[in-house]
Parts: structure tokens; C-alpha cells; sequence
């Protein structure tokens, strides 16, 4: 382990005791810490680089049309199967949602194995990443609703990245993914916390996102697209799925971590959650122990060739 990393490290071990720093203090822990997106992406496939440098720049990439729209029918379809035969592990709160929903979908897992996801997450953060797992959900619009995610918030302070990808066509109205623009870069973090007054290692936002977007409304993306729209993002930056003002919107995220990050802490986080360990032979067992036929176990597969969708990044 190289030694700015064991700083890094020791810096975050010392900063869970005690949050209040000093603005000095909070500089030198975010050089310490944000410095690990690789200065260049030189050695990436040139169409990689687009993909990335985007990411880097911007904190998303938008690649229309990543798969088929009938795959993304036959996802939705798998979706409602999954509400209605796996109840044990659906979350209801904004939305439906079921973690690991790669499990126990032969079409939704094309999507979470693909490796090329996994190949821009180690690019982007220079690190060894790996599917922690697939998440489907089904957001209908209520009034009052606070859309995907529950209100603007960033997932944590470190480079990483997720994949959303839309299962039906998303406009401004039904809960498209949006972002603050350069919200991830470590010099932004710190103008936001004076602009916004957020504490320090704030992740909810919520209402406090309006003073940065009256600040430079031009930071402020929706980003709409139709039903095979991959968005690709650093979670480090501020987002969330806008409430949705009519419809509904159907959407697969891929949750890409750092393998470094212990599985049973993920698995708590996440629960309930279908694992690996929930399959026997070819079928599911639940954590209340009902076996359910017609699931296959994971076999990873790849969706559209490399060459075939990066032309299309934009
Ligand atoms: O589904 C969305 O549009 C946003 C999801 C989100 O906020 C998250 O995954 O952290």
C-alpha cells in the first residue's frame, strides 16, 4: 500500500471520530483523499477516454441507445415478475425495489455482467472494482413524491461510479436523473459547502441543492432519454431522480464498488436483498425459506459490443 494511500486511510479513520475541521484541515483531507482519479486516461482505449474524460469533466456520461428497447421490455417485464413473486425482497418507499435483482433475470443480468461497466469503474477510480449488485425499481408518480433516491444527496465523498440504465423513455416530467454538474470535483465540493453552508461530509442535500443551482443554474442537468439510455456517474457528485410530475419511470442500476468493501457490511446495508446464496440448483430460496421455481443461476454475459456503443457517448 503505497503511503499516501495509508495517509488517506488514516486521515478518514481519524475523521469518523471527529467531523469539525478546520477549512484547512478539510482541504488537505480532500487532496489526500480525491487525488486517486488517474491524472490521464492515456493507456484507455481511445473510445474509453471519451467515456471517461466526460465522467471526469462533467461527473456523467450519457450513452443513447446502450440496448435493444425490447430488451429493456422484456426487463420490465421481468420486474413486475419479480414484485409479484418475490415480495420478501421488495423495498417500498419512493419506489419499488429489489437489490440483486441479476439473481434471478436472465435479461437483467445481460446488463449487470457486462464487463465494460466494470472497465470504466477501474479506469475511473484506479482501482480494482466489482458488481456488488443490480438493482431494478418501478417509481409511479405521487403528489408530494421525492422521486428516485429521496431528494438530492451524493453517495459518499470518493470516486466511484454507477450505472443507471432506463427501462422505458424518460422526459422532464417522469423522474429523470439529474446532477450538478462538476458537484464531484474536489475544489467544487469545498465552493458548494461555503455557497450551500453544508457541513462538513454532508451526503443529504436535499433543499440546501437550490441555493447551488440559484448560484449557476447552468450546473444544474436533467438528464431525459429513451427506454436503452445508459447514464454513467461519479457518486460522488450531488444527484437524484427528479420527482416525477405524471407516469411512471422503470430503470436498472448497477451498484459498482470497490472490491475492497466488505460483502456482509453491503449485504446489512441493503437487506432485504436476494444473494448468491439464495440459489439452489436453479431456483431461489427466499430468507423465509419458500423455494420459487423458473430463477437460473448468474452466468455472466455481455450486452452490445464495445465498438458498437462507444460511438454513440456524447
Ligand atoms: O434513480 C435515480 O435517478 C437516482 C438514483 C440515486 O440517487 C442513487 O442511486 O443514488
Amino acid at each position: 500500500m503505497s503511503a499516501k494511500r495509508r495517509i488517506g486511510q488514516f486521515a478518514r479513520k481519524a475523521l469518523s471520530r471527529s467531523v469539525s475541521l478546520s477549512v484547512l484541515g478539510q482541504r488537505t483531507w480532500f487532496l489526500l483523499n480525491k487525488s486517486h482519479v488517474p491524472r490521464s486516461f492515456r493507456n484507455c482505449p481511445p473510445q474509453d477516454r471519451i467515456v471517461l474524460e466526460q465522467i471526469k469533466e462533467r461527473g456523467y456520461c450519457v450513452v443513447p441507445a446502450f440496448v435493444p428497447a425490447d430488451a429493456c421490455r422484456q426487463c420490465i417485464e421481468e420486474t413486475e415478475r419479480l414484485f409479484r413473486e418475490h415480495r420478501e425482497f421488495v423495498h417500498q418507499g419512493e419506489d419499488l425495489r429489489v437489490f440483486g435483482a441479476e439473481h434471478v433475470s436472465a435479461p437483467i443480468r445481460r446488463f449487470a455482467h457486462d464487463p465494460w461497466l466494470i472497465q470504466i469503474a477501474n479506469a475511473y477510480t484506479g482501482r480494482r472494482n466489482r458488481l456488488f449488485c443490480t438493482l431494478t425499481n418501478k417509481i409511479v408518480y405521487q403528489e408530494d413524491g421525492l422521486g428516485s433516491g429521496g431528494g438530492w444527496h451524493r453517495d459518499g465523498f470518493f470516486p466511484e461510479i454507477k450505472a443507471i440504465l432506463y427501462l422505458n423513455d424518460v422526459d422532464g416530467e417522469t423522474g429523470p436523473f439529474q446532477i450538478l454538474e462538476g458537484s464531484h470535483a474536489r475544489g467544487q465540493v469545498l465552493r458548494d459547502m461555503r455557497t450551500a453552508d453544508l457541513r462538513f461530509l454532508q451526503n443529504r442535500i436535499d433543499l440546501q441543492a437550490d441555493a447551488l443551482v440559484e448560484h449557476d443554474p447552468s450546473r444544474h442537468k436533467s438528464l431525459s432519454g429513451g427506454a436503452g439510455t445508459l447514464l454513467l456517474f461519479d457518486t460522488s457528485a450531488i444527484h437524484r431522480g427528479a420527482p416525477l410530475r405524471r407516469g411512471v419511470r422503470y430503470a436498472l442500476t448497477n451498484y459498482i464498488l470497490d472490491e475492497t468493501i466488505p460483502t456482509q457490511t453491503l449485504y446489512d446495508t441493503y437487506a432485504p436483498i436476494i444473494r448468491e446464496s439464495h440459489i439452489k440448483g436453479d431456483r431461489l430460496t427466499g430468507d423465509s425459506g419458500c423455494v420459487t421455481a423458473g430463477a437460473i443461476r448468474p452466468k455472466p454475459e455481455t450486452n452490445l459490443a464495445t465498438s458498437e456503443r462507444l460511438g454513440q457517448a456524447r
